[in-house]
């Protein structure tokens, strides 16, 4: 396959991802162009369906690079499609359990680590593959299992959510974070509850030889998200990104 975040990923440059909620093509096209590596596609708090899917991978394999998909809670299946539409990557929200691992691993890996079911094609005209059984026995290495990280009982069980085979990564969600470190009490993604956790869940990731990956609001987190070891990181939402560019706009105009 092309060099692409995966590859870059694996021999160690650290990734940036963009975050997309706004379900369209055209946003993805700015956001690779504006100089993210990759995007992600939210399913799961944004507004990406299927359909957009397919085009949002279209729109990044036009600029040659690969998208992320985030699937909602405990949508295994669609994490397969998101493989077969071509995403290069899926990161599972609420992943708390072995169990949780072992099934999302398995939706993501064709045996003898998982189960995905065979049905490639347009993941293969994505990735430039014309060989079914070079597609077969590559997919594996050259895509990525990510699981959230967001609860006490994920934490809990975090050593053992690394060891699964086809788990590549963790993904460390801060909001959501926060708030099960506080019972609920407070939303505040890097806050005095969780800085500690974060810091933790990186070196556990790393001791396992897994890539720690995070979702930082703002450049300063991920400044510091990256001090910490994390290496995929996602920096605001597309939405964030208009407004905070527009308000910029705005006020140097009106300088
Ligand atoms: C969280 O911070 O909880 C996330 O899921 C990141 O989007
Ligand atoms: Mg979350």
């Amino acid at each position: 396959m092309a060099q692409d975040f995966v590859s870059e990923l694996k021999s160690g440059k650290d990734i940036i991802t963009a975050w997309s909620g706004i379900p369209n093509g055209l946003v993805v096209e700015a956001l690779l162009t504006a100089g993210y590596h990759t995007v992600t596609l939210d399913m799961q708090h944004g507004f990406h369906d299927i359909s957009s899917t397919l085009t949002c991978v279209a729109s990044a394999k036009m600029l040659g690079q690969r998208l992320i998909v985030r699937i909602p809670v405990g949508e295994w299946g669609t994490a397969s499609r998101a493989l077969d539409m071509g995403a290069a990557a899926v990161i599972a929200p609420m992943i708390n359990t072995v169990e949780d691992a072992k099934a999302f691993a398995g939706a993501m890996k064709f045996p003898p680590v998982g189960a995905r079911s065979w049905g490639p094609g347009r993941a293969m005209l994505v990735t430039g593959q014309h060989d079914q059984s070079t597609y077969l026995t590559s997919a594996n290495d050259e895509t990525l299992a990510i699981a959230m990280i967001e609860t006490r009982e994920a934490l809990d069980n975090l050593d053992a959510i690394l060891a699964v085979p086809g788990i590549d990564g963790v993904f460390v969600g801060p909001s959501d974070l926060s708030v099960t470190f506080s019972d609920g009490a407070e939303i505040n993604q890097f806050g005095e509850n969780t800085i500690s956790v974060i810091e933790d869940i990186a070196a556990r990731t790393i001791a396992a030889g897994k890539i720690p990956c995070i979702f930082a609001i703002l450049p300063e987190q991920l400044k510091l998200s990256r001090s910490l070891g994390y290496r995929l990181c996602a920096l605001s939402t597309d939405g964030g990104a208009i407004a905070r560019g527009a308000a910029q706009l705005l006020s140097e105009a009106q300088d």
